[in-house]
């Protein structure tokens, strides 16, 4: 059994997770609109991984017996006028959510929740991971992708990247 608090902001993260998915599969579909294949499948297996998070979050209340309440996920509503701007988009998200996680991780050390704790630990790691790869990502573009050759080579970098399913062993 779960904190009312704890359960409270696990499934408002569940939504943040989704909705995350969401924003980048609209992200995806901008490249693919723009025949960026490359971007598209970037953006593409990021929302395959916000899924899966989602999922993770849910798959950790039911083991610990906590109700589970699915709201609606928000519509992604950017409209981007450069190749840029979903990256700039990406990566402050990727901020939003890792201050989002470290808010839960913040009750549960106050509650004393070592298992919330435990399970966390894996998403304030894979934050890290992503906000420098998007962060990356931002100055590479920066770097290369403002002439067309370079852009044209760092798209086809992009297309190779493929998903693997994170596995916490709950
Ligand atoms: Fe869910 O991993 Fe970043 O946002």
């Amino acid at each position: 059994m779960l904190n009312s608090k704890i359960s409270e902001l696990l499934n408002r993260q569940i939504n943040r997770e989704f909705y995350s998915s969401y924003l980048y599969l609209d992200m995806s579909n901008y490249y693919y609109d723009n025949s960026l294949n490359g971007f598209g499948n970037w953006f593409g297996v990021q929302t395959q991984e916000e899924y899966a998070h989602a999922m993770l979050f849910i798959q950790y209340m039911q083991n610990n017996d906590a109700k589970i309440i699915l709201d609606s996920i928000a519509k992604p509503d950017i409209t981007y006028t450069s190749f840029k701007q979903p990256l700039d988009e990406a990566y402050k998200h990727e901020l939003f959510i890792s201050q989002s996680i470290n808010e839960i991780y913040g009750v549960a050390y106050e509650l004393k929740d070592f298992k919330t704790m435990q399970f966390l630990d894996w998403f304030v790691k894979e934050q890290g991971e992503e906000e420098k790869n998007v962060d990356d990502l931002c100055k590479r573009f920066d770097l290369f992708g403002t002439d067309a050759k370079g852009l044209y080579l760092l798209d086809t970098e992009l297309a190779s990247r493929t998903f693997t399913q994170p596995s916490l062993g709950l």
